[in-house]
């Protein structure tokens, strides 16, 4: 990989000084991609990557701390003191999890504050399924077996994503969305096995989250406007639907281990395909979402910005701290 010097230039394909050291820069960058090297934040790559990097990864620290609001819903009603530090801990790592990727974000030279003013003004993307409301205690189960579960399914692929300091963060969160499944998967099987009211109502909740968790992978291959691309780059390695695909396989023989049915009635085993075939997706629905109609947009982006406002005299003192420190000499003890 080509390290960006003083003698090399730019990251700015615009910037190499001449057509060749531009082709070359992108013959080299190319390779490397294609070897499977990965490619560090000093390394020369090609605008566009660099774009598409900062979109994707935006959209998705974006989709981690929204993604707190839903669940963050039933902290204070949670049925029991182990259940309730459960969820505060989930919540926390979620916090986490859109720490680790502003910060890699920050690595192609977009600030954090820059993504939040872009999440704010509406200029950027979370997820869909956040959009949605969290009804029952059943949902935050919900929650963590179907929405955690997509989220490592689209997730895991990325720890081997071109780009390194994306990958190296993806690794972390994909260990602690596992145990995030796995809780949402056990909540689910108590309910399940409980009084017929709880199974109701572990039932509802599938019921109402199965088909949003399908959306998550994005759209259907043919109206992906950047899975080709992404993957040539080997930002992603599936398709959309490929993920999809692979979820369903894994969520089929799940939902009969936890006595509950999936909303489909066209999931069925097709041994030709070796694949469960399923019912069609309401893409309008999920484009509808999209343009910012869901049931809880509104809700989910005032709340955010209501919550970085109310916070801004922390970022103020925090940043007056380590001011005074640095001007000080003297070094800011974490
Ligand atoms: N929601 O060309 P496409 C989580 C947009 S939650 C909203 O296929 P791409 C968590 C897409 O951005 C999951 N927008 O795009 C779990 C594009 O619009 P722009 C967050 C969506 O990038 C529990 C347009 O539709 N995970 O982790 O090739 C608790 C066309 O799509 C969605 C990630 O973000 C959607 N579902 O593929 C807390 C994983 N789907 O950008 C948190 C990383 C598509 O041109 N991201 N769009 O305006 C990815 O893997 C890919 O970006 C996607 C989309 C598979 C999501």
């Amino acid at each position: 990989m080509v390290a960006v010097t003083p003698e090399t230039g730019t990251s700015s394909t615009a910037d190499a000084r001449s057509g060749d050291l531009a082709d070359q820069l992108r013959a080299s960058f190319d390779a490397a991609v294609a070897a499977e090297e990965r490619v560090e934040p000093r390394d020369w790559m090609p605008d566009e990557y660099r774009a598409s990097l900062v979109r994707q990864m935006a959209q998705h620290a974006h989709s981690e701390i929204i993604g707190m609001q839903p669940e963050a819903n039933w902290i204070t009603r949670a049925p029991s003191l182990r259940r309730k530090a459960i969820l505060m801990a989930k919540v926390q790592d979620e916090a986490g999890h859109g720490l680790y990727l502003y910060s890699a974000a920050e690595t192609l030279g977009t600030s954090r504050d820059e993504l939040l003013d872009k999440l704010h003004a509406g200029k950027q993307k979370y997820s869909s399924i956040f959009n949605y409301p969290t009804l029952t205690w059943a949902d935050v189960g919900a929650i963590g077996w179907l929405v955690d579960g997509a989220a490592i399914t689209n997730q895991v692929p990325i720890c081997r994503c071109s780009y390194g300091p994306y990958a190296r963060a993806m690794v972390r969160i994909c260990k602690e969305e596992s145990f995030h499944q796995r809780q949402g998967y056990e909540l689910l099987l108590a309910l399940s096995r409980g009084t017929e009211a709880q199974h109701a109502m572990a039932q509802d909740a599938v019921d109402r989250w199965w088909w949003p968790s399908l959306m998550m992978f994005g759209p259907p291959d043919d109206e992906s406007a950047h899975s080709a691309q992404s993957m040539a780059w080997r930002i992603k390695r599936h398709s959309n639907d490929e993920l999809r695909q692979r979820f369903v396989d894994i969520a089929v023989p799940q939902a009969e281990s936890l006595g509950l049915t999936l909303p489909d009635p066209d999931i069925k085993w097709n041994e030709e395909r070796g694949h469960h075939d399923f019912g069609a997706i309401d893409w309008a629905e999920f484009w509808d979402v999209l343009k910012g109609n869901g049931p809880c947009n509104e809700q989910r982006i005032n709340q955010r910005r209501t919550a970085h406002e109310e916070g801004a005299w922390v970022r103020d003192a925090a940043a007056a701290y380590a001011e005074k420190h640095t001007s000080t000499g003297r070094e800011v003890q974490a």
